[in-house]
């Protein structure tokens, strides 16, 4: 566990605490209830991953999967089931291989964060950004939500807090012409990071498409490749609205992950294998409080522990 200190783990742990008492200990009883048939327990455990948000088809994948797997053998203790399944969960998440984050290695890498009202985004945005900072990189924030009152203000006061500049436009200012004037501003002042805030409101499939697509091509007229990163900022607790939303953003814009925020407050970590399974898109960062250190780069075989792991390990 080289990448994760001590006190990483324990955020990690309070992070999934709520999906380790409920999905945990529901695999717990499930696997432990020897009196049971075969029939009754897969069952059980279809219930049990779709309670946890895992989503009906990944949820039948990883029972076809993983009874595939037991049927070779007679008897299997708790423990055994608790590997096999730890063991399913990972085939299902890594069946299309994670890509690396995306970085510009000629000049500022441009990250958009885009997602639904009150996702997380703007608080994110902060914390990706003392992230990076404290890594002691150039970061640069753009403030490129021109549409709600006072959403500029609040990036900005981030900004103040973190001292690093913060790029922004007038109220109702086109987003696109924000994002240009942040790219310029990277690439005359050297920035490592330009970390953009979008707008959250809610709009047809057709006028979001259109505003995404516009607000890529601008940036990409201004810095090559830009943005590198295109992330879905999705709020944990939404649980299967969530794959949905996942579904839509992936349909009509680029993306090429996911910011689960608010894992704090949810039961339902299981969405991550759903995402992942149904979307292909990674999960990059989840963040666990309002605080601006509560970011974690998102480690699945961390996530597994955090979840079963006292089970696999048990005797
Ligand atoms: N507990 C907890 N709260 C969070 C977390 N991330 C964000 N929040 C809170 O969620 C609320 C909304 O966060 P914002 O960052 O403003 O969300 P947004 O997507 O920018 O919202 P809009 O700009 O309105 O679309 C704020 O009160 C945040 O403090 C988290 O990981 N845990
Ligand atoms: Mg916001």
């Amino acid at each position: 566990m080289g990448l994760f200190s001590k006190k990483d783990k324990n955020k990690y742990l309070h992070g999934f605490a709520k999906t380790n008492d409920s999905l945990g200990k529901k695999l717990k009883f499930v696997t432990e209830n020897k009196k049971q048939n075969k029939e009754d327990f897969m069952e059980q455990l279809m219930v049990t991953l779709i309670e946890a948000d895992i989503g009906y088809r990944t949820s039948e994948l990883i029972c076809d999967k993983f009874f595939e797997t037991c049927q070779n053998y007679y008897y299997l203790f708790a423990k055994d089931i608790m590997n096999f399944l730890g063991q399913t969960f990972r085939e299902v998440y890594f069946e299309k291989p994670d890509e690396p984050i995306k970085e510009n290695p000629d000049g500022p890498t441009v990250i958009l964060m885009v997602g639904v009202n009150g996702s997380g985004k703007t608080s994110t945005c902060a914390k990706l950004a003392n992230r990076y900072k404290a890594d002691g990189k150039k970061v640069a924030v753009v403030a490129a939500d021109t549409f709600r009152a006072g959403a500029t203000q609040q990036l900005q006061a981030w900004a103040d807090r973190l001292e690093i500049p913060c790029i922004a436009g007038k109220d109702n200012e086109d987003p696109s012409s924000v994002l240009v004037k942040g790219c310029r501003y990277a690439k005359e002042n050297d920035i490592d990071y330009l970390i953009c805030d979008t707008a959250g409101r809610l709009q047809n499939k057709i006028n979001l498409m259109a505003e995404l697509e516009k607000m890529h091509r601008v940036v990409a007229k201004e810095i090559q490749g830009a943005p590198h990163n295109t992330w879905l900022v999705l709020d944990a607790n939404t649980g299967q609205n969530g794959l949905s939303q996942a579904e839509l953003f992936n349909e009509i814009t680029d993306l090429n992950g996911i910011i689960l925020t608010k894992m704090d407050g949810t039961s339902k970590g299981g969405i991550i294998i759903a995402i992942k399974n149904i979307t292909g898109l990674p999960v990059r960062f989840i963040t666990v409080g309002e605080g601006v250190e509560d970011i974690q780069d998102f480690d699945f075989d961390m996530y597994l522990d955090s979840i079963i792991g006292e089970l696999r390990h048990a005797n």
